[in-house]
């Protein structure tokens, strides 16, 4: 029989949401359950591409917004052989940041269509499940400074959050909003309960095409 393939879990939301901390609890959580998981980040900034994305968000180059756009998409397509491998031997994907990030945030540049921003993706796989982690702006800000990153200003964060707020109507995803406001541990169960619940209903089930 053929072997029950991993699910594709990606963790989206604005900064400081704390997706990061969560994703590393999450697959820590998935492996001592008996699973094989495995943690990726977006934007993976060890390939040449990724080089090249760092040097920008580092504000160390700069980088028309068409080009950087495409490259947080072409960040993605570069990985897509070695993501489908790992879920087809069985090994679920905790992914921080995927497309919903590449559309979100260059959809808040002025002269951006979500429509557009959408289009280099479409055709990814599909992830399983995605987990809005909801901040309001207010909070976020109680969690200290932002970073000096690009896009790492409370006006630019707002236009962001209100991109998400768009993307996750899409019925074609399966989107679960998850309260970001609580404390960690709380955070992690809600996360852990639908992962599970996923992991165990994607194992039968083809992998899809995002936004197609
Ligand atoms: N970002 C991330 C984009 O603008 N487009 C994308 O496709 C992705 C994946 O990069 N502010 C932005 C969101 C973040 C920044 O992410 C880097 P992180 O998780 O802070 O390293």
């Amino acid at each position: 029989m053929a072997c029950r393939r991993g699910a594709l879990i990606v963790l989206e939301g604005v900064d400081r949401a704390g997706k990061t901390t969560q994703c590393k609890k999450l697959v820590q959580a998935l492996q001592q359950s008996g699973r094989a998981a495995e943690l990726m980040t977006f934007p993976d900034r060890t390939t040449t591409i990724g080089q090249l994305i760092s040097a920008y968000l580092e504000k160390k180059s700069d980088l028309e917004d068409h080009t950087v756009h495409l490259l947080f998409s072409a960040n993605r397509w570069e990985m897509v052989p070695l993501m489908k491998k790992k879920l087809e031997q069985g090994t679920t994907l905790v992914v921080d940041r995927y497309a919903f990030s590449g559309a979100a945030f260059t959809s808040a540049k002025p002269g951006f269509s979500l429509d557009w921003c959408m289009k280099p993706d479409v055709g990814l796989p599909k992830p399983d499940l995605v987990l809005f982690l909801q901040l309001s702006p207010t909070e976020a800000a109680l969690r200290g400074q932002f970073g000096e990153e690009r896009y790492e200003t409370s006006a630019f964060q707002k236009a962001v959050q209100q991109k998400f707020e768009q993307l996750i109507k899409d019925p074609s995803v399966n989107w679960q909003v998850i309260d970001a406001s609580q404390n960690v541990e709380d955070v992690h169960r809600d996360i852990t309960t639908h992962s599970l619940n996923t992991v165990n209903k994607a194992q039968n089930l083809p992998i899809g095409e995002l936004w197609k």
